[in-house]
């Protein structure tokens, strides 16, 4: 997703209709002739994009760099050794523009959002794969081996995904309701990431202080609902905590991390506070990264307790043990 790429003209073009039918005191006649322009406009480049552009080949991450949805989905591709592209974008301004959300990947005319849909689509897509015979290199892993349904692996993602949301609740709530969450949103949203349009990056700095409403307002960040989120995310954590307790390595008890694993480390790492440049693996410039001081004691006194736990060691070894595998070659040529 690049907001407003050409496909949105006609929208911007019907949002002007009322004020330029205003400035330039048009009648019926001409604003139904505009209109009929508009249509017109938005007939042409529908056409044109779906029968006459050429549709890359590349399979596209659409991305912001700081979120942990994304982080599980690049991880993956990463860790699969599956070539792609990524397109950041500034932190919010895709659900407030557009109402879409990341990570999503575009691969010639199919689009698919929601991370836990992309791993059902790649597993669709690498399923005819032999176990051996689909890994790239010795630091890869299979394909289907890693992206293996069962109901359990799927019960555990669904679980992990609500962690995903309760741990940035409870983070966003502290962050987001401090006197630095002007500097933190610039930094975690991406005005320094300089893989980010520029135009966003400026425009993020001028509408941060609606951005930060509009996520107060949608997110309920209130300091009650937070310790509530906190209290579901360490029941989660048990659970993590009891399934390591017979000394299995990963989750769902296999040889080599499959996406149960990825899922739990990357939607846990925020509140692992990574300052380094594991999470993300070396995307996210050193100032566009969260840090510790972005939040209260009372914050890092859980984030502390987190880290000490099993459940935090084993999402830690995940990306000791399996977060150096970066920029695959579409990557690292660009
Ligand atoms: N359930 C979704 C959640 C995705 C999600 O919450 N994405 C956030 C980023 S963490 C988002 O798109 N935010 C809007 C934005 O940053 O523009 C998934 O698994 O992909």
């Amino acid at each position: 997703m690049r907001l407003f790429v050409l496909e949105n003209a006609p929208t911007a073009m019907l949002i002007s209709c009322g004020p330029l039918a205003a400035l330039r005191g048009w009648g019926l006649i001409s604003v139904l002739v505009y209109l009929m322009f508009v249509f017109l406009v938005s007939w042409i480049l529908t056409v044109t994009r779906n029968l006459l552009v050429r549709k890359p080949k590349k399979l596209i991450l659409e991305s912001i760099t700081i979120s942990h949805y994304v982080e599980k989905i690049r991880w993956s591709l990463d860790l699969m050794g599956i070539e792609y592209v990524e397109e950041e974008n500034c932190g919010i301004m895709g659900i407030f523009f557009t109402g879409l959300m990341v990570p999503a990947i575009r691969q010639g005319s199919t689009r698919v959002s929601g991370s836990n849909f992309i791993l059902k689509y790649l597993n669709g897509k690498c399923a005819h794969l032999g176990e051996e015979s689909d890994k790239k290199e010795a630091t890869t892993v299979s394909k289907v081996a890693f992206l293996r349904a069962s109901s359990e692996a799927f019960e555990l993602e669904k679980e992990f995904d609500k962690m995903g949301e309760n741990i940035r609740h409870f983070l966003y709530t502290d962050a987001l309701n401090s006197k630095n969450a002007v500097s933190t949103g610039l930094k975690v949203w991406g005005a320094y990431q300089p893989t980010i349009p520029l135009w966003q990056r400026l425009l993020l700095r001028a509408i941060i202080p609606i951005l930060l409403v509009f996520m107060k307002t949608v997110l309920k960040l209130k300091k009650k609902i937070a310790r509530e989120r906190l209290v579901l995310a360490k029941e989660t954590f048990k659970k993590v905590d009891a399934l390591l307790s017979d000394g299995r390595k990963y989750l769902t008890a296999t040889p080599n991390p499959t996406f149960v694993d990825v899922t739990f480390a990357a939607l846990a790492a925020p509140l692992l506070i990574m300052d380094g440049p594991a999470y993300t693996c070396g995307r996210a410039i050193e100032d566009s990264r969260m840090t510790r001081s972005m939040f209260t004691d009372e914050v890092l006194k859980e984030v502390d307790a987190f880290r000490a736990s099993p459940a935090g060691k084993f999402a830690l070894r995940m990306y000791a043990d399996h977060r150096g595998v970066r920029r695959t070659s579409a990557e690292s040529g660009k």
